[in-house]
């Protein structure tokens, strides 16, 4: 067992260090409610339509998730470097036990599964097989290294809100106070394509 020295005023004591394996693993899994979560999901690698499909197939089969509504699926210029191919986006709607965090793992074990690239060698806004983004989980804030939720992009990307209007037009952002009908019209309008209704 390993000590550390703690003081309190004068007097110096020695507490036990928890194990760092077991302070990760302190992180929640479950919540006991199911929350409403809105998921953006993105590609332009691979079969795109196919990376898209097999995310939300994977996504249902998460433990404690059901996946409740899926829009249509968008053709969408890319945002960020102009040297990729173009997105297909679109949103879907879980409900879900998982805790934001654990979900979150889970999202990135699935872009992982799927084939996408570890962060090292990715490039900020560069082509992926498959994004995975949790764009609101209820109405909760959460601003931890590693989440920040509501995504913080998302009530300005026309590929984001389109595709998450079509599914949850009236759902209001938690902090913003907007609903995601009002933000779309406030987007400018890509040059895009709706391609698999
Ligand atoms: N992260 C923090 N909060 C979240 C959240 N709510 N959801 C962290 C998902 N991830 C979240 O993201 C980097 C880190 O953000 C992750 O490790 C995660 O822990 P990333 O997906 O690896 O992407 P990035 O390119 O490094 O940065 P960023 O800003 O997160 O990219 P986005 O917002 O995912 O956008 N153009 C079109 N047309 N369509 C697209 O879908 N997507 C992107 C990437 C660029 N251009 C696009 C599209
Ligand atoms: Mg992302």
């Amino acid at each position: 067992m390993f000590f550390q020295k703690v003081k309190l005023g004068i007097v110096s004591i020695k507490q036990p260090i928890r194990p760092r394996s077991r302070q990760q693993s302190a992180v929640p899994l479950y919540n006991t409610l199911m929350q409403d979560v809105y998921l953006g999901l993105g590609s332009n690698l691979g079969d795109r339509e196919a990376m898209l499909r097999e995310a939300l197939d994977a996504i249902g089969l998460l433990p404690g998730t059901v996946v409740v509504a899926a829009s249509p699926i968008y053709e969408t210029p890319p945002m960020g470097p102009q040297d990729q191919g173009a997105y297909l986006n679109m949103a879907a709607q879980i409900q879900t036990s998982l805790a934001a965090v654990a979900l979150m793992r889970a999202l990135q074990q699935i872009e992982c599964d799927l084939g996408r690239a570890k962060n090292e060698t990715r490039q900020h806004w560069g082509p992926r097989e498959i994004d995975i983004d949790i764009l609101l989980y209820g109405d909760s804030v959460i601003d931890e290294p590693g989440l920040t939720v509501p995504h913080p992009g998302m009530h300005q990307r026309w590929f984001v809100l389109k595709p998450l209007c079509d599914i949850a037009p009236d759902v209001l952002h938690p902090v913003l106070k907007t609903r995601v009908k009002e933000f779309l019209q406030a987007t400018e309008l890509p040059d895009s394509q709706e391609v698999f209704p």
